[in-house]
């Protein structure tokens, strides 16, 4: 019988499983695992905060098409804990993660050893992950760490992708093992085909796109991660139909595509709303149909499902039907289902669809979107128009360059004016929205990515946050160029304060009366890498062609005005917001809003 410690041989687990690059922070509970992975091929990248790791692994993730997940490796309690927010967004839009960490001596247990999380039962850390990943393990016993590692990895990636929680207690780092255990499960990795959708369902949605006067396709995130950009973009053109998506599923088809219109939602314009609330039959794919794409499902605004005839297809059966009136549902991989459909399409219709007014009028849409924007990307005022910042930022990127964006303008204004050409690169927290994502989240993305050119778009708000990853970048070698839009506010927060209740308290950045901004230039500097200040906006775009082409981790900080993203679509909150003495009644979900047919029954 052979024998070994038990981190040596995990370590030997993650390579046969093909990691290459962890991602973590240190702690006592996990150098037993750091000794082992001294020794192996992996890359470990240690960064400052827990919060950076989980963002810079779902980046990871993220930049190699979600097919392979991070992998996170942290120290227990406040290490854990510190992961949270990270960990959390990755589960909400289905990034698979690895998380890894250690826990106290399972001989302790209960006994309050040092960093226990004990108020609730003996040991307990795991519990802390439990509403945002797939599964959280702790491991009692040496035998079954390497069973829960093998499904611990396979449950991340399978059916709808996300995170997992593998905690090791760290006297299990140090016991030997019979090399059996782990042996057996490196070899058990089967192919796992992905649930598709059968004949018949694909033919009937066919043929309710083929024959319905005004569809559209509505690709979510998930129609990205399954890697299904490329069908659903021959579906859209063998049948001549709009495409409009969601934030997360931007990038589904290239936005200079005939018949790619744009995002919905608050931050989509009122002619993509106007195009999603006219349609007859709308396919949405690999989307959970959320609040913000859908102006809080408001009837009148986004959708009006029924009389829309919606087919909806998830990989999650959660989704279907949450939300609206569903009149075919499927729980299946998107990139399976738009296969099974295109060729269904082609089947039948073998010439496919015209709609040349559709085409037209998405021409002129567009046209004259962009004529709305022309002046303010064109301007040479300084603090910068927001507009004019993506815009000189679109033309130094190349067209596979990743955009890594946070919250603020830099995400709602990207999803809403700035063109993504390839699946994948846009990178933008969706699904819980954290303010500090991107800084770290970028880190991954190169790392990932290593040939492509990665932007870290980012408020001064999100950078501020979390500064730290400019270390990492440093030391590491990681060339990410993180460009600060600094407004010297929490600006999305401050407009709608201002918006609703005339004053910006609390979400400016000032000191004696005057704005007030930290210079990030000298902080990047500081920490090592390059800093670039731009005093006029005709600098900022030579500025950021060379930072581009140094290959070289650098900050950029702009002065921008603190402006709004215009935002023509509906959100229920503006609705919420009341000063004091005003008369007002919001809408709030109630069938008149939301369900107008059900009243009529
Ligand atoms: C961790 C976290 N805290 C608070 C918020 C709420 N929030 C949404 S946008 C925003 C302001 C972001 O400011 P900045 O990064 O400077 O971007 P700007 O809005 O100015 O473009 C805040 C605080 C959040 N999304 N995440
Ligand atoms: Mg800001």
């Amino acid at each position: 019988m052979k024998k070994d410690l038990v981190a040596f041989q995990l370590v030997k687990f993650l390579e046969a499983r093909g990691v290459k690059n962890i991602f973590g922070l240190c702690g006592h509970t996990i150098i037993g695992f750091l000794d082992a992975l001294k020794e192996s091929s992996i890359r470990f990248i240690s960064v400052r905060h827990e919060q950076i790791a989980a963002h810079a692994a779902d980046g990871y993730a993220r930049g190699k098409g979600s097919r392979v997940p991070g992998v996170l490796l942290t120290h227990l309690g406040p290490g854990l804990a510190n992961a949270t927010t990270g960990v959390a967004e990755a589960g909400l839009n289905s990034i698979p993660l690895v998380v890894i960490a250690g826990d106290v001596p399972s001989c302790y247990f209960g006994r309050h050893p040092h960093q226990e999380v004990n108020l609730h039962a003996d040991a307990s850390q795991y519990e802390i992950f439990r509403p945002f990943v797939k599964r959280a393990w702790r491991v009692d016993r040496p035998e079954l760490l390497p069973e829960v590692m093998d499904k611990a990895f396979r449950l991340a990636v399978t059916g709808r992708p996300g995170p997992v929680l593998v905690s090791v207690p760290m006297d299990i780092f140090s016991m030997e093992l019979d090399t059996r255990f782990f042996d057996h499960r490196i070899d058990n990795d089967p192919l796992l085909p992905r649930p598709g959708l059968d004949e018949k369902t694909a033919e009937a949605i066919a043929t309710y796109l083929a024959e319905a006067t005004h569809p559209i396709l509505y690709p979510g995130g998930g129609v990205i991660s399954s890697g299904a950009a490329g069908a659903l973009t021959d579906l859209a053109a063998h049948l001549e139909i709009p495409v409009l998506y969601t934030l997360m599923g931007k990038g589904s088809i290239p936005d200079d595509h005939p018949l790619a219109v744009g995002m919905t939602g608050f931050w989509g314009t009122e002619f993509n709303n106007s195009m999603a609330r006219k349609s007859d039959v709308m396919l949405a794919v690999g989307t959970r149909l959320s609040e913000a794409d859908c102006s809080s499902w408001y009837f009148g605004e986004t959708f009006d499902i029924p009389p829309t005839k919606l087919i909806h297809i998830d990989i999650n059966e959660e989704e279907i039907g949450r939300n609206y009136e569903t009149a075919i549902g499927a729980v299946c991989d998107a990139k399976m289902a738009l296969d099974a459909i295109l060729a269904a399409a082609k089947k039948k219709y073998p010439d496919g669809v015209k709609r040349p007014e559709a085409v037209k009028a998405i021409a002129e849409a567009k046209r004259t979107y962009e004529g709305t924007i022309a002046d303010a990307q064109k301007s040479d005022q300084f603090p910068m128009r927001p507009e004019r910042i993506l815009a000189d930022l679109r033309e130094a990127l190349p067209r596979d360059g990743y955009v890594v964006a946070d919250v603020g303008w830099n995400k709602n204004g990207v999803g809403q004016q700035f063109p993504i050409y390839e699946p994948g690169t846009f990178v933008a927290p969706g699904g819980l929205a954290t303010m500090g994502y991107g800084p770290s989240a970028a880190l991954g993305v190169k790392v990932a990515c290593p040939d492509k050119k990665v932007v870290a778009l980012i408020g001064d708000g999100g950078m501020g946050a979390n500064v730290s990853p400019f270390a990492t970048g440093a030391m590491e070698d990681i060339a990410v160029v993180w460009v600060v839009m600094n407004n010297c506010a929490f600006g999305t927060i401050a407009g709608l304060e201002r918006q609703h209740y005339d004053h910006q308290f609390g979400t400016l950045f000032e000191k004696d009366g005057k704005p007030y901004t930290p210079d990030f230039a000298a902080i990047g500097e500081a920490y090592g890498i390059k800093g670039y200040t731009v005093k006029r906006a005709e600098d900022f775009k030579p500025i950021l062609e060379e930072a581009l082409a140094l290959e070289k981790p650098c900050v950029i900080d702009v002065r921008m005005e603190n402006a709004p993203v215009i935002t023509e679509g509906c959100w229920n909150i503006n609705d919420i917001f009341r000063k004091r003495g005003e008369e007002k009644s919001w809408r709030i979900w109630s069938w008149e809003e939301t369900e107008p047919w059900r009243m009529e029954e």
